[in-house]
This record gives structure tokens, sequence and C-alpha cells, in this order.
């Protein structure tokens, strides 16, 4: 009996896992089991050694059974160490930065011109997109059979039958901006408007959308001389050069009297152009005087107030700042402009391979 003991619990002490331990339950305890076959001789035995042997085979069978207990939720918890052991996991450790993009050129160069006349005391206008003729050309002086109707290349919006409101088009300027600016805030008056443009153009220069800012100071006496004042300050701050040159050519626009298109000089060499020096002019802006038509239209009375208005096209200022060639670099997914602002998916090698050029 003692050595049965020894054997089974040196058996059980000595296990290397749950099988084996199997193993041994079923070799003592099992139908079969050293144990159970001895429990079973019981029956032929005189009385007395059988109550004595029958005993100390429960009390063998007891201590063998809580072995075996005891042992499992040993190995269970050795198990359980080692899983947490190999699966251990900093949770403090900080995240793998993730790459991010970056703001569009576009939105980029609205933000710097924004912040540079804001700095001369303009605040920005917005409006909407969608605009009534009324805004868009007849306040404009742009009356109905005015040929500069057509040459905006109008989109203009459905109408369902028996729709009795004034006829709607995207905007072809953001020039309604602010005659909605005026109107409500009436003169003085110093704004800017940014935003999106839309005509019906479509060739290696032109995109159906476009980006302008139209700018426009109204005082009691503002004079052309502030207009050139202000855009060589705005040049001045945009292009980074610090001394600026500028042409102002007559010109004509409905709603200016008089009118003037700004060039600025520039060099073009080795398809390398640099603004402020040179002697090539570049057109930026078109400019002028508000028409006293326009401001009446405004309800800004002409006779005691007046004031400079100018427009420029945004993505190709964007474009002479940063240094790209033409729009057919944007059509032909070119991406040295994005390149140029670190666009950091540019650089990721899963993406760069099917992308880059
Ligand atoms: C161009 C010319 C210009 C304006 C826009 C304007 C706005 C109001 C009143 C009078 Cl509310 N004028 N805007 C004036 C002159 C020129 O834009 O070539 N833009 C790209």
């Amino acid at each position: 009996m003692d050595a049965l003991k020894g054997k089974y619990l040196e058996g059980i002490a000595g296990a290397a896992d749950e099988a084996a331990l199997e193993d041994l339950r079923l070799a003592a305890l099992g139908k079969k089991g050293e144990i159970s076959l001895k429990m079973r001789e019981l029956g032929g035995m005189d009385p007395v050694l059988r109550q004595s042997t029958g005993a100390a085979l429960n009390v063998l069978k007891d201590e063998i059974d809580a072995a075996l207990r005891a042992k499992k939720a040993a190995l269970g918890d050795a198990a359980l160490d080692e899983r947490l052991r190999s699966e251990w996991l900093d949770v403090t450790l900080p995240g793998r930065p993730r790459r991010q993009g970056t703001i569009h050129p576009v939105s980029q160069v609205m933000a710097e011109l924004t912040a540079i006349f804001a700095d001369m005391g303009f605040a920005v206008a917005e409006g909407p997109q969608v605009e009534s003729d009324w805004y868009n050309f007849d306040a404009l002086n742009i009356p109905p059979e005015h040929p500069a109707r057509q040459e905006h290349d109008t989109f203009f919006m459905n109408r369902a039958e028996g729709d009795s409101r004034p006829p709607h088009v995207l905007r072809t300027h953001t020039s309604p901006v602010q005659i909605r600016a005026m109107t409500e805030q009436g003169a003085p008056i110093r704004v800017i408007a940014p935003g999106r443009v839309y005509r019906m153009d479509m060739d290696q220069t032109h995109t159906p959308m476009f980006h302008q800012v139209e700018g426009l100071a109204i005082d009691r006496d503002i004079s052309m001389a502030n207009l050139k004042w202000v855009l060589e300050e705005f040049c001045r701050a945009f292009f980074e050069v610090p001394s600026v040159e500028l042409r102002f050519r007559a010109s004509h626009f409905p709603f200016t009297e008089p009118s003037a298109e700004v060039d600025i000089r520039c060099s073009w060499e080795g398809g390398q152009l640099k603004i402020g020096e040179g002697d090539g002019w570049l057109e930026i802006l078109g400019s002028g005087m508000v028409h006293p038509k326009v401001l009446a239209a405004a309800g800004v009375d002409p006779t005691e107030w007046q004031g400079f208005a100018f427009g420029m096209g945004i993505d190709r200022i964007a474009m002479l700042k940063y240094g790209i060639p033409d729009l057919r670099a944007f059509f032909e997914s070119d991406l040295r402009w994005l390149r140029h602002y670190g666009f950091a998916a540019l650089d990721m090698p899963d993406l760069a391979g099917g992308l880059s050029r």
C-alpha cells in the first residue's frame, strides 16, 4: 500500500502536463486502475482484514484524488503564467505615427492671401455659389443683352415648370458676394471674397470650376492710388519678393470705371519663372474704380462714396508662386505640386510606385 502511494504521489508530482496527469488518474482510479482493482478484491477478504484494508484504500484514493486536483490546478496556473508571459504587451507604448495628408495648395494659398489682406484691414465675406442672375450680372452693370453675359460661359440652373423664382446660375465670379456684403453692411466697407466660381470652359488652361478672390474698399475718398498701394503690398507679401513692380494697363469691365489690368514684372528663363525681376510682364489681375451704377445697385450712394475693386484667379497665382508650369501638369496627374507641399501619401512606398512619375 505504501509502495502504491509512493509511486502515484511521486508520479503526480513529476507530471509534466495534464495529459500525463490523466494517464496517472486512469492507472490508479480508472475502472481498471490499480486502486479500483484492489477495491474489488476486498469482497473475498475476511471481514477484519477487509475493514482495515478498505479504510486504508479509501484514504489512499482520497490522497491520490487530492494530489491530482492540486497538481492539475498548479499546471493550469503555470500554463496561464506562460501564456501571460509570451503574450505580454506594453499597452503604454506610444502608437506608430500615422501618415497624414496636407492642406491642398489652393486652400493654402487662400489662407495665405486672406492673412495678407486681413493685415490691411480686409474682412472675409462669403456667399452662395448658386446665385440669382440679378446678383451675378444685373447688379454688376451687366444687363441681359450685354455681351459679357455670353462671355461668362454661364451654367444655368434647371427650372421646374411653373417655377416663378428668378433665374439662378452658378456664380461666374465672387462679385455677387461683395454686392451682398455692401447691401447688408453699407459703406464704408473693406472686404475680400475668396471662393469657387464656375464657367462652362474646359481646355488646356481652363477648368469649369476654379477659384477667385475679389477685393473691395469703399469709403469717402478711396482712389486708384490706394488700389495701387494695396496691390503692390499684396504682391510683395504673397510672392515673398522685396521689390515687386506692377504695370497698370487701361482696360474695360462693365462694373468698374476706369478699369485696369495689372501685370507683374517677371523673368522666364530656362522654364524657370522669377517674379520681381527681368523684362517680362505677366497679367495677374483685373481692377478699377467701382462703377456708380454698381454702388447704387448695392444701396450705396455714389455721390457720397467711392472705392476700388479687383479680382484675380487663385489657381493661377498658386501655380505661379509654387512653380507649376501649367494646368496640364494637373490634368496629367503630375504630382509635383502635391509633392512640393510634402503630401505625405506620396512618400509611402506602396502608393508611390503606382502614382509617381
Ligand atoms: C478679373 C477682373 C475684376 C472686379 C473684378 C468688382 C466687384 C464689385 C464691384 C466692382 Cl462688387 N468690381 N470686381 C472689378 C474689376 C475686375 O476682375 O479679371 N478677374 C479675374
